[in-house]
């Protein structure tokens, strides 16, 4: 399949953003011009006198296509500068009604317009999809009351409490500032110094050590809101809530050394993995849930402070009730004009949606919409067709560099007679946006909360509420990034961190680094949250997902076709991989190599399935994509005498995750999907993940700590 972006088919075919029909401007008329509309007749030579030169400055038009380019590029986002996105739409349950009056959460079937983008945090704009990171989830709903962004991550919690820490943490993560390395990673000596001194960390950091960090698509993200908000019913009536979102596609990772593999091989896995999903029909889903607390004065619920950005609330204790689903349907037709230049804002809101006093959301109330004006320019950004809302606009901002708008009236002030008075203040019947009165009084000191001070409970309980296999990949990872720091005083310092989170994975991680294990005062019985787990036992589905089928000029290409096609029900799609390019067989069963097995690498599948009849090659280049496939537990199948290219690499029928058939058909197939449904064959991993960590220890030890 084509991407987009190769066969470059969007600048024209697709539609504006957000439904505006004037993007495309400066690309009506069938002949290139200036930027004037001046007709050009060349755009290859510059002016010169004579064919050998000099140039000549009169040449408006090479000046004016070289100082266009000169400025191409606007500031990459401070954080988040890597992203993809796409557009869509969101459907309300109407579920929601009861705890908000926000019009786009309150009607069963109401649809609103969302465009989405994911990110890294730490990377610059041209770095990998898949390095080890948290991921970014903002959300644009253009609702006809205004325009609600909610600008969320793909986990939780976050590192620091108090948003004054934002330029600390973001310093000790990024790059080294003499070197400027390593790119988009945490595992080097700033990140670790930093967090293994600021405690409050550790939680955010357990979720980045874990699968979670290395997601297997955008589809197959959660996404969290982080902090409490306070929604607002018709009544009035508030409640505390966490927004979450929930991935149809189920939540699913990766494993660290495919993650490393794909970020050369190719650095743009997940934004190529959401376009070709959505090109071919497959569209990411995810519900918006929210977990609603009782306002009732206190900002905590079950003990937990609400509003300490470090602590989720477990859905045992508050389930996540689901109030709508959105569908991510369209690929932008312009990186640069929407996806670059969309501003979010957590500052966004609507009425039935207000703030709470987190002082890590307080503070971005304020960041966001200075960032844009640096990276956008100026203060008009909001005109962009991306940033444009749906909802009437009558503001009384006037000028500015970039504007666009030409307003209309005499009076872009408060209280006018000459424009009759208007724009007019809405009081909150009108749809105006009054904040809830809530009493506020106390002394200004700089300081946190005594219930801010717990660090350790609930990393101990993502921990300990993890499998064993999830609770191996955080004690590797940790392995892995402490082992990539110069300072030992810093592994000692974390190692000591984690003592105090859980005795059996600081012991897991000494052992890795070969330093001994600190004794800490972890606690002692933290109730467990099983939904915390990704691993699922029960296949779920597998639209987006990639099977790649091995074949040659003697396979059984009609079973290619019934593979296909079984896939394509399903919304997963099937690329043929050939010893070279171009069509195999003849007559009525073609197929064409999508991949040859120098242009294939297995990372880029979700299964590999060998058809019938393929012959046994004795090219190393199929052996690893085979055994690699293998190693990082992914399905494998054959149908006939497929299996003996299985078998010539080492794989064996009987081994788990290994589906066999004698021909392609419906059960065979059916096994395939179920398979893959699973996401990974979990039992093969004590045989093929090399551990650089001591083995889990059992549940029974486990609880002896
Ligand atoms: Fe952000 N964050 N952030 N952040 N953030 C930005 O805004 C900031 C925080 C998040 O796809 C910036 O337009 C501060 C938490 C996402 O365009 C900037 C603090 C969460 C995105 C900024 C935080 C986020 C950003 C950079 C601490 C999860 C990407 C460019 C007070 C709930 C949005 C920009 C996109 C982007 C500041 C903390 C999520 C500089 C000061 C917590 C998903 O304004």
């Amino acid at each position: 399949m084509a991407s987009s972006s190769q066969n470059g088919k969007n600048a024209h075919s697709t539609p504006a953003p957000v439904g505006s029909s004037d993007v495309g401007q400066g690309q009506a008329g069938e002949f290139l011009t200036t930027a004037q509309g001046l007709r050009l007749p060349d755009t290859d030579h510059s002016l010169k006198v004579g064919e050998r030169g000099p140039t000549l400055l009169e040449d408006f038009h090479l000046r004016e296509k070289i100082t266009h380019f000169d400025h191409e590029r606007i500031p990459e986002r401070v954080v988040h500068a890597r992203g993809a996105a796409a557009h869509g739409v969101f459907e309300s349950y109407g579920t929601g009604r009861s705890v908000t009056k926000a019009g786009f959460l309150a009607s069963k079937g109401q649809q609103t317009e969302v465009f989405v983008r994911f990110s890294t945090v730490l990377g610059s704009r041209g770095s990998a999809d898949t390095v080890r990171d948290t991921r970014g989830f903002a959300v644009k709903f253009y609702t006809g009351e205004g325009t609600f962004d909610l600008v969320g991550n793909n986990m939780p919690v976050f590192f620091i409490q108090d948003g004054i820490k934002f330029p600390d943490i973001i310093h000790a993560a990024k790059p080294h500032p003499d070197r400027e390395i390593p790119q988009a990673q945490s595992a080097h000596d700033t990140f670790w110094d930093f967090a293994s001194l600021h405690t409050e960390a550790t939680h955010h950091v357990m979720w980045n050590m874990s699968d979670r960090g290395i997601p297997r698509s955008y589809r197959t993200m959660e996404g969290f809101g982080v902090h409490t908000f306070r929604l607002v019913n018709d009544a009035g009536e508030t409640s505390l809530v966490k927004f979450h979102w929930k991935p149809a596609a189920g939540v699913h990772s990766l494993v660290w050394e495919e993650a490393q593999i794909t970020a050369g091989v190719d650095p743009d896995f997940h934004r190529r993995d959401m376009a070709d999903g959505i090109e071919a029909g497959a569209f990411l889903e995810y519900e918006l849930g929210i977990q609603v607390m009782p306002d009732d004065g206190s900002d905590s619920f079950e003990g937990i402070d609400l509003l300490d950005p470090t602590k989720l609330v477990p859905e045992e204790l508050a389930p996540v009730q689901l109030i709508g689903k959105l569908t991510l349907n369209r690929n932008p037709g312009n990186y640069f004009a929407e996806t670059e230049q969309v501003a979010f804002h957590s500052g966004n809101l609507v009425p039935g949606i207000e703030v709470t006093n987190d002082p890590l959301l307080q503070a971005r109330l304020f960041s966001y919409l200075d960032t844009q004006l640096t990276r956008l320019g100026g203060p008009n950004f909001t005109q962009l067709p991306v940033n444009r809302p749906h909802a009437a606009v009558n503001d009384m901002l006037r000028d500015g560099m970039h504007q666009t708008a030409v307003p209309a009236g005499l009076a872009p002030y408060q209280p006018n007679s000459i424009d009759d008075g208007e724009p007019l203040p809405a009081p909150a019947d009108e749809g105006g946006y009054v904040q809830v009165a809530r009493p506020i009084e106390g002394t200004a000191v700089r300081a946190s909360p005594a219930s801010f001070d717990d660090h350790f409970s609930q990393p101990a309980m993502f921990y300990r509420s993890l499998t064993p296999l999830e609770q191996a990949h955080i004690a590797e990872a940790f392995t892995f990034e402490l082992g990539k720091c110069y300072e030992q005083a810093i592994k000692e310092r974390e190692l000591l961190v984690l003592a105090n989170v859980d005795a059996d994975l600081c012991a897991r991680v000494a052992a890795g680094l070969g330093l001994p294990a600190p004794v800490g005062s972890p606690a002692a019985d933290v109730a467990l949250s099983p939904a915390l787990s990704q691993v699922v036992t029960e296949p779920g589905p597998i639209a987006g997902r990639k099977i790649g089928v091995i074949a040659d000029a003697g396979s059984d290409l009609a079973g290619i076709g019934k593979v296909r096609k079984a896939a394509a029900k399903l919304g997963a799609s099937v690329l043929v991989i050939a010893p070279s390019g171009g069509v195999l067989g003849s007559g009525t069963h073609t197929e064409t190599a999508d991949r040859t097995l120098l242009t294939a690498r297995s990372v880029e599948f979700d299964a590999l399935v060998v058809a019938d009849g393929t012959a046994p090659a004795s090219d190393i280049k199929l052996t690893l994509l085979l055994q690699e496939a293998f190693r990082h537990c992914k399905v494998l199948a054959a149908w006939g005498d497929g299996t003996a290219v299985l078998e010539a690499a080492g794989i064996t029928a009987g081994a788990p995750g290994v589906v066999t058939g004698d021909t392609a058909v419906k059960s065979f197939t059916d096994q395939l999907a179920a398979a893959v449904g699973l996401h990974r064959a979990w039992d093969r991993a004590p045989e093929v993940m090399a551990s650089a960590v001591p083995p889990v220890p059992t549940p029974a030890e486990r609880r002896h700590v």
